[in-house]
C-alpha cells in the first residue's frame, strides 16, 4: 500500500504530521489549546477538572503518535503476536503513568505550575478506570504495562463496560452500591466506528453436503448485535512502545433504533432492541471468585470472545499465510476461564469458515491458546447449564460435545481400566441438569496452563485438575507467579522512596529491572538511610492520617502502628479473624488500668474493600466493622491506643495511597485459599512488613525476603482438610479468647447482636474457615508485631531488608516467564 501512495503526497503528510510536545512552552501550548478548544473553557472559566482534561488530552495525542508508530512498526515486524483475553482490566487512573512513561512528568509540572495549577491536584481529578473487581483484573492492568514496557507487540481484549464496579458507599454502617458514571469524560479512549463485527446468538444450525460430498455446518437465523472497538493506548515505561487495549462495546446492528415501528408511534418499542443490545456491555459482574451463572455473562463471554477472535483472525489473514502458521504468529492467553468460548469460536471458524479438516483446526487451536487459572474454590468455577448454550449458541455447543468425543476416546484408549475417568474428566457434567465444565474445556482445548503461585499451581495439579495431570503428563502444567509494576506501585505511589532509592543505586534502572533493589540491602545498617526510610513512612502515613480525617471525621496519630487489610471482602480472606481479633484486643485494653494502657503500643486498625452486592455474609462483616469502629473510637477510655477505620470504596487510585502508609499489613487467608495475592507484594515494595499465613505468594516472599522479615501464623494448607473434617464429626472447639469476643458481641457491645448472629454461628458450627483454629496463633502474632514494633530500628532493618529483596514480583519477571514458557514469544524493537 504504501508504495502506491505519491512522493508529493508522502512529503505533505510527513511536513504536517504530529509531533507532540516535547517542552514545558510545547505542553502549555497544547493544554491550552485543548481547554480553550476542545473543551471550549478559558482562564475566567477553569476548575481543576478543566485542566485535567487539558493535560490529559495533550498527553493523549503524544500517546497515540507512539501508539501508531507501534503498530506500524509492529506490522513490519511480522513477528509473533500476543493478545491477552481479560473480561477484567483494573486500570486505575491513567494520567500519572501516561507522564511516567513517556518521561514527560517534570515538564508537565512546570507547565502547570506556570499555568497556575498544582500537579497533585490534577492528578486528583481523574477517575478511576473500574473495569475489574479485584486481583485478576489488577493483575492483566500491571501486565499490560510490562509487556509495553518490554516492547511486546501485545494486546489486549476486554469489555468496554458502561458501568464498571460500582461505588462503594457506607451508610448507617452498611454498604450500599452506586453506579460508577466513570464514562462521563474519558479522555483515554478512541472510539473506532470503522472497526465493527457483527455477533451472532441463538438461532439454529443447518448441515448439508457439498459439492465435494463435505458435510458443511451453517450457524444461521440468530439475533445480531454489533460490537464496536474502543482503544485504550498503552505506554511502556521508557520506550516509545505503545501498546493497545481494545475493548468491545455493543449497540443495535440494525443501526440506533427501528424507523418502522419509530414512525408507526410504537416510540417505546422503537429503542428496545438498541436497548436489549447494549445491555450487553453495560455491566460488569461485580463478584470476585464467585460464579453466577447468568445468561447475560454467558452473553458478554460470547460477544467479546466472538468479536476479539474476528479482529485477530482479520489481522492473520493479511499477512497471506497458511493457516497452520497460525500458532507461529499468535499467542492467545486466556486470563481464567472466562474466555473459554473463544476455544470452540476458533474451531468453529476454522473448520466452517475457512474450510479445514476437524484434526488440523484442532492443532491449531491448542497451539495458540494458554489457560490461566486463578482460583481453586469450587464456587468460583464456570459450569454453563447445556441447555442454555443450546439456546444462545447451537454450534458451538455441537464442537464442545465433539471435542469431548474425540479427548474421551483418547482417554479410553489411554486408561482402558479406569471407566470412572471419563465421568471425571468429561466436560460434561451429568447428573441432575447437565452442564460445560469450563475449566476442563479451557484445559483441553490450550498447550499450557499455570497457577499464579508456587503453592497454587502445586495445588490445581493435585487437586481440581489431578486427572488431567495423569491423561497430558506433568509438562502441561506450569506455574508463573504473579508480580506487580514498579511503575505504579513504587514510582507513583511513593515517589520520595523510589526517590532514595535512585539516589543510591545512581538513578532509575531499577524500576525496569527490579532485581536491582538487592544493593539497597547495603545500607540496611546505615543510619542516615534509616531515618531516611522511616522519616518516609512516616510522611506517607500523615498524607493517609489527613485522608481519613477528611473522609472519616475521625484523627488517628501517624505514630501509632498502622495495620492495614484492604482487598475484597470474603470469608476465605478472612476479614472476620481480623475484626475479631481487633475486638479481643479492645476488651484487652478495657481490661487494664490507664497506667498499663499507657503502656500499649497504639494501634490503627485499617480495613477497606467491597462486598460483592449479593454475598450477605460478606456484608455483614463490613458492618461489624463499622460498628466497631464507631463503638471503639468513641471510647473516651482508649483514645489513640486503638481506632478502627473502613475506608470506603477502596479501588487502585486508594491502594495507591493506602499501601505505602502501612506498617503491618494483613493476608491471612485460610492455608491453600488465595491462590496468589499480590498486595501482599505491593506492601513489602512500599517498606511495610506483613502478616500472613502460609498461603499463595506469602510462601515465595518469605523465600526471598527471609522468615524473620514476615510475620507467618496459623495452620498450614496439608492439615486444612483434616480440620474440617474434624469439625464435621467432632463439633468446633471454640477458641477460649474467641468465645469472650462472641460474648461481648451478642451481649450487644457493638449495636443489635442479630445482625451477626451469622457471623458468629458459622464459626460456632463448622468454622470452615478454621478462624477459631488459627485464632490463638494469630493474636499470638499480634502481639509479637506489638513487641517488635517498640524496636524502631530492629523494625526499619527488617523493612529495608524486605524491599531490597522484592526484585523478582516486578511483573516484567511475570511476562519473560510467559514469553518464554508459554507464548514463545520475542519483543519488537523499537
Ligand atoms: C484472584 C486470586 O484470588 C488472587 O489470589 C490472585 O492474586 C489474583 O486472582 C490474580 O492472580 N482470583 C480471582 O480474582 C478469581 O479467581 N476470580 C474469578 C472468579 C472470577
Amino acid at each position: 500500500v504504501e508504495a502506491e501512495i505519491p512522493d508529493s503526497q508522502k512529503a505533505a503528510w510527513k511536513k504536517h504530521s504530529a509531533q507532540g510536545f516535547k517542552t514545558k512552552e510545547e505542553f502549555e501550548n497544547e493544554a491550552v489549546r485543548h481547554i480553550e478548544t476542545t473543551l471550549a473553557r478559558s482562564l475566567y472559566n477553569l476548575d481543576d477538572g478543566a485542566v485535567y482534561g487539558g493535560t490529559a488530552l495533550a498527553f493523549r495525542d503524544r500517546l497515540v503518535i507512539d501508539w501508531n508508530k507501534t503498530q506500524q512498526n509492529q506490522a513490519n515486524a511480522d513477528q509473533k503476536r500476543v493478545y491477552y483475553l481479560s473480561l477484567e482490566f483494573l486500570m486505575g487512573r491513567a494520567l500519572d503513568n501516561a507522564m511516567l512513561n513517556v518521561g514527560l512528568k517534570n515538564v508537565a509540572k512546570e507547565g502547570l505550575a506556570e499555568l497556575g495549577f498544582r500537579m497533585e491536584d490534577i492528578i486528583s481529578q481523574e477517575r478511576d478506570a473500574a473495569l475489574g473487581n479485584g486481583g485478576l483484573g489488577r493483575l492483566a492492568a500491571c501486565f499490560l504495562d510490562s509487556l509495553a514496557s518490554l516492547d511486546y507487540p501485545a494486546w489486549g481484549y476486554g469489555l468496554r463496560y458502561r458501568y464498571g464496579i460500582f461505588k462503594q458507599e457506607i451508610v448507617n454502617g452498611y454498604q450500599v452500591e452506586v453506579p460508577d458514571y466513570w464514562l462521563d469524560f474519558n479522555p483515554w479512549e478512541f472510539p473506532r466506528h470503522d472497526v465493527t463485527v457483527d455477533i451472532q446468538f441463538y438461532g439454529n444450525v443447518r448441515k448439508y453436503t457439498d459439492d465435494d460430498g463435505k458435510q458443511v455446518s451453517v450457524w444461521e437465523n440468530g439475533e445480531i448485535v454489533t460490537a464496536t472497538a474502543f482503544d485504550v493506548p498503552i505506554p511502556g515505561y521508557s520506550t516509545p512502545t505503545t501498546n493497545n487495549l481494545r475493548l468491545w462495546s455493543s449497540k443495535s446492528s440494525s443501526g440506533e433504533f427501528d424507523f418502522q415501528k419509530f414512525n408507526s408511534g410504537q416510540y417505546e418499542g422503537s429503542v428496545n432492541d438498541q436497548q436489549r443490545a447494549e445491555t450487553i456491555s453495560a455491566v460488569l459482574y461485580p463478584n470476585d471468585n464467585l460464579e453466577s451463572g447468568k445468561e447475560l455473562r454467558l452473553k458478554q463471554q460470547y460477544f467479546w470472545c466472538a468479536a476479539s477472535l474476528h479482529d485477530i483472525v482479520r489481522r492473520f489473514k493479511k499477512s497471506k499465510k497458511a493457516w497452520k502458521e497460525f500458532p507461529q504468529n499468535v499467542a492467545i492467553q486466556l486470563n481464567d476461564t472466562h474466555p473459554t468460548l473463544a476455544i470452540p469460536e476458533l474451531q468453529r471458524i476454522l473448520i466452517d469458515e475457512e474450510g479445514l479438516d476437524w484434526d488440523t483446526a484442532w492443532s491449531i487451536v491448542v497451539n495458540t491458546f494458554g489457560y490461566t487459572n486463578h482460583t481453586v474454590m469450587s464456587e468460583a468455577l464456570e459450569k454453563w447449564s447445556v441447555p442454555l448454550v443450546q439456546s444462545l449458541l447451537p454450534r458451538h455447543l455441537q464442537i464442545i460435545y465433539e471435542i469431548n468425543l474425540h479427548f474421551l476416546q483418547y482417554v479410553e484408549r489411554t486408561f482402558p481400566k479406569d471407566r470412572d475417568m471419563l465421568r471425571r474428566v468429561s466436560i460434561i457434567e451429568e447428573g441432575g441438569s447437565k452442564m460445560v465444565r469450563m475449566a476442563f474445556l479451557a484445559i483441553i482445548g490450550s498447550h499450557k496452563v499455570n497457577g499464579v503461585a508456587e503453592l497454587h499451581s502445586d495445588l490445581i495439579k493435585t487437586t481440581i485438575f489431578k486427572d488431567f495431570v495423569k491423561i497430558y503428563g506433568e509438562d502441561k502444567f506450569t506455574n508463573v507467579t504473579n508480580g506487580i509494576t514498579p511503575r505504579r506501585w513504587l514510582h507513583e505511589a511513593n515517589p520520595r522512596l523510589s526517590e532514595l532509592i535512585a539516589s543510591k543505586l545512581g538513578g532509575y534502572e531499577f524500576l525496569k529491572d527490579l532485581t536491582l533493589l538487592h544493593k539497597i540491602e547495603a545500607f540496611a545498617d546505615d543510619k542516615a538511610f534509616r531515618k531516611e526510610f522511616q522519616d518516609i513512612k512516616y510522611a506517607n502515613k500523615v498524607r493517609l492520617a489527613k485522608y481519613i480525617k477528611e473522609v472519616n471525621g475521625v484523627s488517628v496519630n501517624p505514630s501509632s502502628l498502622f495495620d492495614i487489610q484492604v482487598k475484597r471482602i470474603h470469608e476465605y480472606k478472612r476479614q472476620q479473624l481480623n475484626i475479631f481479633g481487633v475486638i479481643h484486643r479492645y476488651l484487652t485494653l478495657k481490661a487494664m488500668s490507664p497506667e498499663e494502657r499507657k503502656k500499649v503500643q497504639p494501634r490503627v486498625s485499617i480495613f477497606g474493600g467491597k462486598a460483592a452486592p449479593g454475598y450477605w455474609m460478606a456484608k455483614c462483616i463490613i458492618h461489624l466493622v463499622n460498628e466497631v469502629g464507631r463503638v471503639v473510637n468513641n471510647d473516651a477510655d482508649i483514645g489513640d491506643a486503638l481506632k478502627v477505620i473502613f475506608i470506603e470504596d477502596y479501588n487502585v487510585s486508594k491502594c495507591e495511597i493506602i499501601a505505602p502508609a502501612s506498617d503491618i499489613s494483613e493476608h491471612i487467608s485460610t492455608a491453600g485459599t488465595e491462590a496468589s495475592g499480590t498486595s501482599n507484594m505491593k506492601f513489602v515494595l512500599n517498606g511495610g512488613l506483613i502478616i500472613g499465613t502460609c498461603d499463595g505468594a506469602n510462601i515465595e516472599i518469605t523465600r526471598e525476603i527471609g522468615e524473620d522479615n514476615i510475620f507467618l501464623f496459623g495452620n498450614l494448607a496439608e492439615d486444612v482438610e483434616e480440620i474440617r473434617h474434624q469439625h464435621t464429626y467432632q463439633g468446633v472447639l471454640l477458641d477460649e479468647s474467641l468465645e469472650k469476643v462472641f460474648d461481648a458481641i451478642h451481649g450487644g457491645m457493638f449495636g443489635n447482636s442479630d445482625e451477626f448472629k451469622a457471623l458468629t454461628n458459622t464459626v460456632i458450627n463448622n468454622d470452615h474457615w478454621l478462624t477459631s483454629a488459627d485464632f490463638a496463633s494469630y493474636i499470638k502474632t499480634q502481639d509479637s508485631i506489638d513487641v517488635v514494633f517498640k524496636n524502631q530500628e530492629e523494625w526499619l532493618r527488617k523493612a529495608i531488608v524486605s524491599v531490597s529483596r522484592m526484585g523478582f514480583f516486578s511483573s516484567d519477571r511475570c511476562i519473560e516467564e510467559y514469553a518464554e514458557a508459554i507464548w514463545n514469544a520475542e519483543p519488537v524493537k523499537p
